[in-house]
């Protein structure tokens, strides 16, 4: 009972914060679980992309298909799965639409994300707002070498059509420019910290904080900043959930029902649900 309060005063808060206008830095830390609800699986669910990975491409462990060493030597196995990861046609959620309505009212200060879907940029948010630090689906370059390609002709010319795109420098197979296990994270991750330190309310969500140093995040924010983790499962590691005095509150559930409460609570359904049916109208055209 005593946790059953102190969340609510915690949530009230937060509610009351929005309302108010007193968050004015508010920071978004980002993974995979917040765009499973566009029809992107996530790698550690259920049913996510680990569980089916593994065996269908025999691999010692599910990581093995995003490793820099195990690709170049192999490059098959994850021109396969990229044949199956189409997300053209994928819409941003209430979740990605809730940081561009608040990029709107100006108080987002950075928004850092694992993902590689590009949704938040559907959803109106602008592109100097976002850290995408493990890279974007969008771009493709030689992980060798660095020089760049045209993702069109790595998909339509060579993935597609079950080809080797291969390095006309270096040699080496081609990939999109997501980040793999062994390679460096690029340099806009360290030089947005900046901006960390200056927070005062952080939205952690959709994620299982597994992947390093990523995961150092909610770690890094100052002390005394609003901590709020939205997930469907918890997560202890980096957060004091239970301690009456901290500011860490873990929602559980789909972010998107959570999102909904949460604008519904601040008084901000109708101004959210006007600007959710602009961007979505508009990316229909
Ligand atoms: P993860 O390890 O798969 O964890 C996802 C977390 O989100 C889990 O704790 C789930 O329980 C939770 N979750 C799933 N659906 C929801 C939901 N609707 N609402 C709330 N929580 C939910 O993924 P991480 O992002 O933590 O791991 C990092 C990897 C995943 C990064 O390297 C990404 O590049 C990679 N990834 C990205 C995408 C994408 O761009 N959409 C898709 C799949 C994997």
């Amino acid at each position: 009972m005593g946790n059953k309060v102190e969340h609510t005063n915690k949530y009230q808060e937060i509610v009351e914060g929005l309302r108010n206008n007193t968050f004015k830095n508010i920071m978004f830390i980002t993974g995979a679980g917040i765009s499973t609800a566009a029809g992107i699986p996530d790698f550690r669910s259920k049913d996510g992309c680990f569980a089916q990975v593994q065996k269908k491409y025999n691999l010692s462990y599910p990581e093995q298909l995003f490793q820099l060493s195990s690709f170049k030597q192999n490059p098959g196995p994850f021109y396969d799965f990229c044949k199956g990861f189409n997300i053209d046609h994928c819409k941003p959620t209430k979740t990605h639409l809730f940081m561009g309505y608040l990029c709107k009212k100006n108080i987002v200060k950075k928004i850092y994300t694992q993902n590689v879907d590009g949704l938040e940029l559907k959803a109106g948010v602008p592109i100097n707002k976002m850290v995408f630090a493990h890279g974007k689906i969008t771009e493709a370059a030689c992980p060798s070498c660095g020089k760049e390609y045209d993702i069109n002709v790595l998909r339509d010319e060579y993935v597609m059509k079950d080809k080797i795109m291969y390095c006309e420098s270096c040699n080496t197979p081609i990939k999109p420019k997501v980040i793999f296990y062994g390679e460096s994270l690029p340099i806009s991750f360290i030089l947005n910290f900046i901006f960390i330190y200056g927070c005062d309310l952080a939205f952690i969500m959709g994620s299982s904080l597994r992947v390093y140093p990523f995961n150092q995040l909610p770690d890094k924010l100052p002390s005394g900043t609003w901590r709020v983790f939205v997930n469907k499962e918890k997560v202890d590691d980096f957060f004091n959930f239970d301690d009456s005095y901290s500011k860490d509150l873990f929602l559980e559930g789909y972010s998107d029902e959570i999102i909904d409460k949460l604008v519904q609570d601040v008084g901000w359904q109708n101004d959210f649900n006007n600007y959710c049916e602009n961007i979505l109208n508009n990316l229909g055209k």
